[in-house]
């Protein structure tokens, strides 16, 4: 292998330029001299060179004073204009994600500082990593909230008991309630779930959102006669009222608050509330649209002014617009909490106001008012029969990215179930299993608190069903697959696109959207939508096919456990030459006693370590590399040392063929049982890693393709045609994966591309681009001319090869990167060379390093040119 020339600009005087850190992590060396930069800060990873990895945990969000300049740092930017003025103050434009990151660390100073002043920061430096470590020593690992586990369903047959005394057809009816009931006992959903004791709001809590003049009207209520009753109800729009209708109203707001009060104490991980009559149309003075009180307006208060919480989402996909607690909420003040307190987002059918409640309110273009600006969303969709696709693009589009921003605290779901398939009002093609998939979705935030609250829904089949299924997603259930098509119809992509356009202006996480493609000013996509008619047009953009299904529908009640597959025999695969490279046998074992430290690894399901057999490692590999690894096993170092240094960045020793098939097999096993519905899915902490192997060759510390081997594997044991979904989140990119299914249809791969991917065909030191754990040592090569010492007569003595004058090769590439330490003594004709990381010395002819006080003016030397000054006396 040959040396490639130096690049002579990346050495600045004696300073050699700093490699660019991502945000979140640093290698902090312990000689560095750093001891102004060692601090760590808020979730930052902090790799100590030659030591662990320190991963600190963030505080509980919680417990976290949030100040509209510190974190999270984008949602001071998501502040609309004049809510929290950030440093630019109120008017600037919000910096994009990316621009709000946190600069990389100053560079370093350059020498020739006094003398004292340099012995003062190695004596600081000494005293914060003596602290660091005693801290991390000290840290109460195990102590940690535990999660609340247990989603609450809360029903009482009391609120069945009222009814529309003149129209026995109302489609708002008790049959909603005891139907649903009927089939969460059938679906075996009710004794899964806590049951919560269903309350009365208190007249304090209605008042929360209703004024006390509507509390008096409503209460009065229930001395009416029928007459008067009904008399009443005409003066309001599609409302009934009945003798127990103001106290069904109460309980039906009281047991909202039962269950978020339970959620938000961690008493229960989530919760259903099951009511009627409906809230979301009731407003602050006006009952309407079914609904007296508005609970989930009373619950985000309640919880906002009774529980302290700072952010709570609503989030309403019945299909009507939930008008009232748009009201209620669009200029909200919060200027006593100094942040943005409830963000509500309602997807809804609109028909360009053709449907009710026929308001300008809400289409798109209502964004909230003042200081809510920003925090009323509307999706409103311009025709019927909007599909799974639709809600599904609605969610990850827009919904999802604005509610990542805002953080919540807690959700809220006005959870109607008249958009779903066969309701008579929606019209609609919202399936069941969709419903999964939207409360799924919502249950990656506010730490999983999400709370249902039923609303509409008026086909008591659709009703029950949908009902069912986000009760399955709240207990952890699997979503079922979802028919196709997949992609969104042009309509909603209109709505969609429209709300984008909007609101964009108040989120930075929707800036990147591309917005323009189908605006409401485009006109060739009126063109193509054709007359705005209530009928959906035939489909004239692209639209993909729906997939064929492929699975059989998974079982009702799957597993409800994670497998865990690990194995000690994956630690007798190491660096015989180097205890400090990364890819090294503390990463599992570590990892593994992480999980038991947590608590976490006696949850799940140990499954059996194994071996790949050679037919399972045939399926991505070559008979010719596997044979070639198999014969490594026994060899001597020389030549295993020889045998790593054909592949890129590849080590070996005598037992990592084997270990390289342990790792492959337990990720087989996780697949075994996975397939098999042992588990519902399955964790294989394994090592060496495997994304970078190839048909035929070891490359990037990855011996044998795991992953890959595990898709081919599961494809061949399922006996049945089999879609995988390959995710590489690994910050390299994954060539290995990619080259074996290249041409596979039959597995999608995806994985984060950087700007310039490891590894290069041909690797030149100072192109090689960031490999985060190896950043920090990787220096311009200056081989020529290399600083070459000679040594005295009594280096043989120290090591026991070379005689007559020997030389240290000073080589300041990376040692890993296209072998150019590993091969520099063969191409160099140096016996030993002095690595400009870590300043150990490596003897090539015995294979070891070696130390002795005759290298020290080389270390000297070498440090000096790294950071500018001496050696610190610690060495
Ligand atoms: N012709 C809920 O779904 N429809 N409310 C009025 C007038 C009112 C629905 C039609 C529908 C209200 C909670
Ligand atoms: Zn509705």
């Amino acid at each position: 292998m040959v040396s490639p020339t130096p690049p002579s600009a990346h050495v600045q005087g004696n300073c050699v330029a700093q490699p660019r850190l991502p945000r979140a992590v640093r290698m902090v060396s312990l000689r560095a001299g750093q001891s102004d930069s060692i601090r760590q800060r808020p979730g930052e990873t902090i790799f100590l060179k030659g030591g662990e990895q320190v991963k600190p945990f963030p505080p509980h969000p919680d417990l976290q004073p949030l100040t509209p300049t510190c974190n999270p740092p984008c949602l001071a930017a998501a502040m609309p204009p004049g809510v929290s003025p950030g440093p630019e103050g109120p008017s600037a434009p919000a910096p994009s994600g990316r621009a709000g990151r946190r600069a990389p660390p100053p560079p370093r100073r350059s020498p020739g500082l006094p003398e004292a002043k340099r012995r003062g920061r190695a004596r600081r430096l000494h005293q914060e990593v003596a602290e660091l470590q005693d801290g991390l020593q000290h840290l109460d690992l195990a102590a940690e909230k535990p999660v609340p586990s247990g989603t609450g369903l809360a029903y009482d047959k009391e609120l069945t008991s009222f009814h529309c005394l003149w129209d026995k057809s109302f489609p708002e009816c008790p049959a909603r309630l005891t139907s649903i009931w009927t089939k969460l006992v059938e679906d075996g959903l009710v004794e899964r779930c806590v049951p919560v004791q269903a309350r009365l709001a208190t007249e304090e809590e209605i008042l929360l959102v209703h004024s006390p003049q509507f509390l008096a009207l409503m209460a009065s209520t229930a001395d009416m006669e029928e007459g008067k009753l009904r008399a009443l109800s005409d003066t309001y729009d599609s409302v009934y009222l009945h003798p127990n209708s103001y106290h069904c109203a109460r309980l039906a707001a009281g047991t909202v608050l039962a269950v978020v009060d339970k959620v938000l104490s961690g008493e229960l991980r989530n919760g259903l509330a099951l009511i009627r009559p409906p809230g979301h149309h009731a407003q602050r003075e006006r009952m309407e649209g079914y609904c007296l009180f508005n609970h989930v307006a009373i619950a985000a208060r309640h919880a906002r002014e009774r529980r302290g919480l700072q952010r709570v989402l609503i989030v309403d996909w019945d299909v009507h617009h939930g008008q009232g607690t748009q009201f209620i909420f669009e200029d909200d003040p919060r200027v006593s909490y100094n942040t943005p307190s409830v963000l509500y987002f309602s997807v809804h059918r609109y028909d360009n106001g053709a449907f009710w409640p026929h308001l300008p309110d809400s289409d798109s273009s209502a964004v909230g008012r003042g200081q809510g600006c920003g925090f009323t969303i509307n999706l409103p969709w311009n025709q019927p029969g909007m599909t799974d696709a639709d809600y599904i693009s609605a969610f990850l589009q827009l919904l999802l990215p604005v509610a990542f921003e805002f953080q919540p605290q807690l959700v809220l779901v006005a959870a109607g179930f008249d958009a779903a398939i066969g309701d008579p009002k929606g019209q609609m093609l919202v399936s069941p299993a969709c419903f999964a998939h939207l409360t799924h979705m919502l249950l990656a935030l506010a730490g999983g608190k999400v709370v249902l609250a039923l609303e509409g829904g008026y086909n008591l089949h659709s009703l029950t069903e949908g009902v069912s299924a986000a009760l399955g997603s709240l207990l952890g259930d699997p979503c079922p697959p979802l028919a196709g098509p997949a992609a969104p119809c042009p309509s909603a992509l209109q709505s969609i696109s429209k709300a984008l356009g909007i609101h964009a202006q108040f989120w930075p996480s929707l800036q990147h959207v591309e917005v323009s493609a189908l605006s409401t000013e485009d006109e060739g996509v009126e063109e193509a939508l054709g007359e705005t008619g209530g009928v959906p047009s035939p489909v004239e953009l692209p639209c993909p096919e729906a997939l064929p299904s492929l699975e059989a529908p998974p079982p009702r009640r799957p597993p409800a456990c994670t497998g865990l597959v690990y194995d000690e025999r994956m630690t007798q695969h190491y660096n015989m030459w180097d205890s400090q490279h990364p890819e090294r046998p503390q990463r599992v074992t570590r990892a593994l006693s992480r999980l038991q430290e947590l608590g976490l690894e006696r949850r799940c399901l140990r499954l059996p370590p194994r071996l790949a057999t050679e037919p399972e490692l045939l399926l991505c590999h070559s008979p010719e590399y596997v044979a070639r690894l198999r014969a490594t096993v026994g060899l001597r170092p020389r030549e295993l040392h020889r045998a790593g240094s054909r592949y890129n960045s590849v080590y070996m020793c005598g037992e990592s063929f084997e270990a390289a098939c342990l790792a492959a097999g337990c990720v087989l096993s996780a697949v075994d049982a996975v397939l098999a519905g042992q588990v519902q899915n399955a964790v294989a902490v394994v090592r060496p890693p495997g994304h970078h192997a190839e048909p035929d060759a070891a490359c990037g510390f990855c011996l044998f393709n795991s992953v890959a081997l595990a898709a081919r594997y599961a494809q061949q044991v399922a006996g049945r045609p089999l879609r995988v979904l390959i995710l590489d989140w690994d910050i390299h990119h994954g060539n290995g994966i990619q080259h074996i299914f290249e041409e596979d249809p039959r597995v999608a791969t995806t994985w984060q591309q950087q700007q310039s991917p490891w590894p290069r065909a041909s690797g030149h030191c100072w192109e090689t681009p960031h490999w985060p754990h190896l950043q920090s040592w990787h220096y311009p090569c200056l081989h020529t001319p290399s600083p070459v010492l000679s040594m005295p007569s009594a280096w043989p003595a120290l090591c026991t090869v070379p005689t007559g004058p020997a030389f240290v090769s000073m080589v300041l590439c990376s040692r890993y990167v296209a072998g150019h330490m590993v091969a520099h003594g063969d191409a160099s004709g140096h016996p030993m060379v002095l690595s400009f990381a870590d300043l150990s010395a490596w003897c090539y002819d015995c294979e070891a390093y070696i130390h002795h006080p005759t290298l020290l003016p080389a270390k000297i030397l070498a440090h000096r040119l790294k950071f500018g000054n001496e050696l610190p006396a610690l060495l």
